[in-house]
C-alpha cells in the first residue's frame, strides 16, 4: 500500500514534468495516426462477424448474379473482405461515404488486394478495384471529378499495396469508396483501405 506521502512525491514529480502523467502511453506523430479512414481495416465487425457501417448490396441481388460478399480471417485474428462474381457483367461492391472535412485538398488512398481467377468483361474500366470518388449531399458522384480507382487487372501473387491520390473538389460533402469486382469474374481479397490527407 502506498502511503500518503509517497502519494504526494510522485504528484509532485508528475506536475515537475518529471514523470509522465500515463505512464506507459507514448503519442508519437506516425503514418497510422494520419489515417481518417478508420472503417478500412475491417476490424469492426457485427456480432455476428458481419460488415458494420457499409452498405452491402442484398443478398437476393447478390444470388441472382452469382456474387459473393463474405468476411474472411486469416491468422486467427485479421479480417478482410473476399468478394466474388461469376458474371462478367455485373459490378459486385460495397461502398461508404466519408465525410469530407474542409481543409482537406488532396488525400492519399490505398487498398490492400489479392486477386485470383481474374477474368474482365469487357468494359475497358474492368478491374479488382476500389473506386474513390467525390459525391454530392445526395451521394451522387460530382460533375466534372473523376473517377479516381486504386486496383488490379490481373491476378496478383500474394498481397499487393495499391494506391491513388485523388483531389478533393470544393463542393463534396463526401468521398466514396467503393471497392468490388467491376465487370470481373473470380475472386478479390481486400484489405487495409486506408485514406491520408495530404494537404
Ligand atoms: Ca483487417
Amino acid at each position: 500500500m502506498i502511503n500518503a506521502t509517497k502519494w504526494f512525491v510522485l504528484a509532485m514529480l508528475v506536475a515537475a514534468g518529471c514523470l509522465p502523467a500515463l505512464a506507459g502511453v507514448t503519442v508519437s506523430a506516425t503514418d497510422a495516426e494520419t489515417n481518417v479512414f478508420s472503417e478500412g481495416n475491417f476490424e469492426t465487425l457485427t456480432a455476428g462477424g458481419t460488415l458494420k457501417g457499409w452498405d452491402v448490396p442484398h443478398p437476393s441481388w447478390l444470388e441472382k448474379v452469382g456474387g459473393r460478399i463474405e468476411v474472411m480471417s486469416e491468422d486467427g485474428t485479421n479480417h478482410f473482405v473476399r468478394v466474388s462474381s461469376t458474371d462478367a457483367k455485373q459490378i459486385v461492391r460495397i461502398g461508404k461515404d466519408l465525410p469530407v472535412q474542409p481543409e482537406w485538398k488532396k488525400l492519399k488512398c490505398s487498398i490492400r488486394i489479392r486477386a485470383s481467377n481474374l477474368k474482365l468483361g469487357e468494359p475497358t474500366w474492368a478491374a479488382a478495384k476500389s473506386h474513390f470518388i467525390n459525391v454530392d449531399e445526395k451521394g451522387e458522384k460530382l460533375k466534372g471529378t473523376q473517377w479516381y480507382a486504386a486496383g488490379v487487372v490481373a491476378d496478383t501473387d500474394g498481397w499487393v499495396e495499391k494506391t491513388v491520390v485523388i483531389e478533393v473538389s470544393p463542393e463534396a460533402k463526401a468521398v466514396r469508396v467503393w471497392p468490388g469486382l467491376y465487370c470481373a469474374t473470380g475472386t478479390m481479397d481486400f484489405d487495409d483501405i486506408r485514406i491520408v490527407p495530404l494537404e
